[in-house]
């Protein structure tokens, strides 16, 4: 599945809803057991939420948007088929979500890219399931020191610390998920389906018990003037360091 919206692929409601609708059919296509995840757009998987969607709209529009954002991280981590984010660019936030919810991740060994749970520069919080999902993959430790400093790593550095697996040059990254995919499609589905359920299942059935609750954060949280005026001075932040 390649991303392709341009210019930065931000999770904007109606890239979110297309896909979760392309997870769902893929998810109940039987001839259908793996999904490498990339960008068509140049230098970007993909640059985390479109921050439009969290400023300046309704409180009924925030509430809508963050049951997209949860739909898509519960399909996605919670997908039985293989799943291999191959990162051609950088993945600030919730890029890096995408990332995370993967069984696996390949990235562009490019100092450029940077990859990361960045919430905390925004002025904004990452929610519990993100930092569960952060936590499950790189350990309490490292997502602490990361969360609380916002930080952007380095496709060197993420490697390091386990958040990416495996550093490719950019022209074999293709080349590389399809191998890796080829591994994990070895096994019989149903071990290794059950095993990742095993795995995820205590993480995912807690946003399923708090989901309202959490959507009702999020529009609180997200709706106070304190929060809308770091957001937009994070974009103007954005727009002066283009000119
Ligand atoms: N949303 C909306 N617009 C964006 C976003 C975004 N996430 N990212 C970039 N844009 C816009 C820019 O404002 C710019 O717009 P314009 O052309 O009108 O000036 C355009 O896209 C291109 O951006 P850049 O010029 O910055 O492109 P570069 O190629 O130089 O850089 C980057 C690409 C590195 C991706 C850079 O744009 C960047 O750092 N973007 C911000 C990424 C970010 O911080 N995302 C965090 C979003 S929040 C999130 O995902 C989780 C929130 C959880 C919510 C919890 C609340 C409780």
């Amino acid at each position: 599945m390649k991303f392709k919206s341009p210019p930065v692929n931000s999770l904007s409601l109606d890239f979110i809803t297309e896909l979760c609708i392309s997870l769902e059919k893929l998810e109940n296509n039987r001839e259908c057991r793996g999904v490498i995840f990339t960008s068509a757009v140049p230098n970007i998987f993909s640059s985390g939420l479109d921050i439009t969607e969290m400023c300046g709209k309704s409180l009924e529009h925030y509430a809508e948007f963050w049951r997209a954002v949860q739909e898509m991280w519960l399909r996605l981590y919670g997908s039985s088929m293989v799943t291999v984010a191959a990162v051609n660019g950088s993945s600030p936030a919730g890029g890096c979500l995408i990332a995370l919810s993967c069984d696996y991740r390949i990235m562009v060994q490019n100092p450029k890219f940077i990859i990361g749970l960045n919430e905390a520069q925004l002025g904004i919080v990452a929610p519990f399931w993100f930092k569960d999902t952060f936590v499950n993959t790189v350990g309490h430790r490292v997502a602490e020191r990361s969360l609380q400093l916002g930080s952007l790593h380095s496709a060197s550095e993420a490697h390091k610390f386990g958040l990416v697996d495996e550093l490719v040059p950019e022209e074999k990254l293709q080349e590389k998920a399809a191998a890796v995919m080829a591994q994990w499609l070895a096994l019989p589905d149903h071990a290794r389906q059950l095993t990742k359920s095993m795995m995820r299942k205590a993480v995912l059935d807690r946003l399923v018990a708090h989901r309202e609750e959490d959507v009702q954060n999020f529009v609180n949280f997200i709706s106070k003037e304190s929060i809308q005026k770091s957001l937009r001075l994070y974009m103007e932040m954005l727009k002066k360091k283009k000119s």
